[in-house]
């Protein structure tokens, strides 16, 4: 069951530059940072509610590691902005399972890796009205 959104991912050009402007315009500070090869992207996630439940909500800043990258080719055709929004539930692989038996191509047959060690997985955007959808299992820490 899809409980709650996890985060937002949001594509730039320049990580620094886009997590001063989020601390500078509304006081959000960077809660975890790191490099997801597998991805290519270098990541800020920004916690935005602040509950210790594990149903926080994040900003995911999202920066491409190389130009062959997701990312990258999106940010190249669109400009920054929204790249993905997030939902979180506690079995990704069931979950996903159930959405690609209504006729969603969901991208990968086994969860991968995410942010803060996640398990997540993504549905095809021309399936779900234009919007990449992730699927994510946080890690039992978070
Ligand atoms: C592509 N399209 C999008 C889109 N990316 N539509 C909405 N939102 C996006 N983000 C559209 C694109 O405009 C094309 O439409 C069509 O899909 C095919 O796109 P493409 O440019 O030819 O690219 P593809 O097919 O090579 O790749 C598209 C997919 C790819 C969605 C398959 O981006 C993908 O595998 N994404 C999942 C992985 C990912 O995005 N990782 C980065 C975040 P037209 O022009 O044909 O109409 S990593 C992350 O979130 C992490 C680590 C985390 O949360 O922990
Ligand atoms: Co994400």
């Amino acid at each position: 069951m899809l409980t709650r959104i996890d985060h937002i991912g949001i594509a730039c050009f320049d990580l620094d530059k886009t997590v001063e402007f989020y601390r500078a315009t509304y006081g959000f500070e960077v809660f975890h940072t790191e490099i997801n090869e597998e991805q290519g992207v270098r990541e800020a996630m920004l916690k935005i509610n602040g509950t210790s439940d594990g149903g926080a909500s994040y900003l995911q800043l999202l920066e491409p590691t190389r130009e062959d990258s997701t990312v990258a080719k999106w940010l190249a055709k669109n400009g920054e902005g929204v790249h993905h929004i997030a939902f979180g539930t506690e079995d990704v692989l069931g979950d996903s399972e159930a959405i690609r038996g209504k006729g969603v191509r969901v991208l990968y047959d086994q969860p991968r890796t995410g942010s803060m060690g996640s398990q997540i997985t993504f549905l095809h955007p021309k399936d779900c009205g234009g919007v990449l959808t992730e699927l994510v299992t946080s890690h039992p820490e978070h």
